[in-house]
C-alpha cells in the first residue's frame, strides 16, 4: 500500500506549500485524517475557501495545516472546481508541498511516513497485519454506513434534484467515480432504495460491531492491543456517525462503547473532530432521539430486525 499521488487536473494544488486539507467537519472520512493530524500535533491553522489562491493562503506555517472546507451540505464537492482536485468528488484530499494525496487510509499512512509523533500503523508485522485487516473491514463497510446514515439521518436533505444529478453525471465523466456517487444518488433521489437493502446494511454493521465488542472482552484498551492504531481511528469515526444516526451503541455493544469513549475523550478528538462538528452532531442526535420516542428511526428498526 503506497500513498496515492493522483492525476489531479487542479491548477491550485501545485501552488500549495506545506499542508492543506480539503475536508468537511461532519464527514467521517475527513474526521479520521483530522484526528491523526491532531494526534501528531499538527495544528489546524487558517480557514480559507477551498479554492482560494490568494497569495496569503498558499503557504501553511510549519506545524500547522490550512483548512480548506468543502461543504457536503452545500454540495461543493460536486462543483467543477472541486472535481478538478478530487476526480471522485469526495473528501478528504491532502495537499503537501504541491503534491496531492487521496484516500483517507493512504493519507494517514503518508502522514506516518512524513511526520513524527505516534505511528498509526504498527511496525510489528503481526500487529500491522491485524490493523490493516480491521481498516479494510471498515472500508468494506463504508457503503453500509452510507446507506444507514442516508436512510435514517440525512434523508431528504441528501437527495439531489434532477438538475443536480445531471451536473454530477457530467462532472463524473472526468474521472472514474470510484465511490459510485452517480448511481447511488440517482437511486436514492429518484427510485428509492428497497427497505430490505437498508436492513441488510444495518445488520452487516451490527454483526461487525458485535465482533469488535467481543474482541475487547479480554480487557485490551484498543482494538489491536494497548496502542491506538489506524484501526481505532477508522472504527471510532464510524461509531460517531452511527451514534449521530441513532444507533444505541452503549446498549448493543457496551465494551465497544467504553472503547469509543476512551477515544472520544482524547484532546485530538475533542479539538479536531468535535469542536466544529458540535452543532451538526446535536442536530442529528436530537433528530434521532425524537424519532426513537415516536418508535421510528434506526434503533426501533434494528430491534425489529434482531427480534425477527
Ligand atoms: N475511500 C474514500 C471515501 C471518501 C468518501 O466517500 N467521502 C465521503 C465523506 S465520508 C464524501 O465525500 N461523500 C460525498 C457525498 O456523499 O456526496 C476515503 O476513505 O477517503
Amino acid at each position: 500500500m503506497m500513498p496515492q499521488i493522483n492525476d489531479s487536473k487542479s491548477e491550485i494544488v501545485p501552488r500549495l506549500q506545506g499542508l492543506h486539507l480539503f475536508h468537511f467537519d461532519g464527514a467521517p472520512c475527513a474526521q479520521r485524517v483530522r484526528f491523526v493530524l491532531g494526534e501528531k500535533n499538527l495544528q489546524r491553522g487558517r480557514e480559507v475557501k477551498f479554492d482560494s489562491v490568494s497569495p496569503d493562503t498558499l503557504a501553511a506555517a510549519t506545524g500547522t495545516w490550512i483548512s480548506r472546507s468543502v461543504s457536503l451540505i452545500k454540495k461543493q464537492n460536486m462543483s467543477a472546481e472541486y472535481a478538478r482536485i478530487h476526480l471522485d468528488m469526495v473528501v478528504p484530499a491532502l495537499a503537501h508541498d504541491g503534491r496531492l494525496y487521496l484516500e483517507s487510509m493512504d493519507i494517514i499512512e503518508y502522514l506516518d511516513q512524513a511526520f513524527g509523533g505516534p505511528a498509526f500503523i504498527p511496525s510489528d508485522p503481526g500487529k500491522r497485519q491485524e490493523t490493516l485487516a480491521l481498516v479494510e473491514q471498515a472500508k468494506e463497510l463504508h457503503l453500509s454506513l452510507r446507506y444507514v446514515s442516508f436512510r435514517w439521518s440525512l434523508g431528504r436533505l441528501a437527495m439531489l434534484s434532477a438538475k443536480e444529478q445531471a451536473n454530477l453525471k457530467q462532472l463524473a465523466q472526468g474521472g472514474n467515480d470510484r465511490e459510485n456517487l452517480v448511481a447511488f444518488y440517482e437511486a436514492f433521489s429518484n427510485k428509492g432504495i428497497p427497505q430490505q437493502v437498508f436492513d441488510e446494511h444495518l445488520l452487516e454493521l451490527h454483526k461487525a460491531l458485535s465482533v469488535l465488542n467481543q474482541k475487547l472482552g479480554d480487557g485490551r484498551n484498543y482494538l489491536t492491543g494497548d496502542i491506538l492504531t489506524m484501526a481505532d481511528v477508522f472504527w471510532a469515526m464510524k461509531l460517531l456517525r452511527l451514534i449521530e444516526t441513532g444507533y444505541l451503541v452503549s446498549e448493543h455493544h457496551p465494551l465497544l462503547y467504553a472503547w469509543y469513549e476512551r477515544i472520544y475523550r482524547r484532546p485530538a478528538f475533542q479539538q479536531e473532530v468535535m469542536l466544529r462538528n458540535r452543532l451538526l452532531n446535536r442536530v442529528w442526535r436530537s433528530k434521532a432521539a425524537v424519532e426513537r420516542m415516536l418508535g421510528l428511526g434506526l434503533d426501533p428498526a434494528l430491534k425489529h430486525l434482531l427480534a425477527a
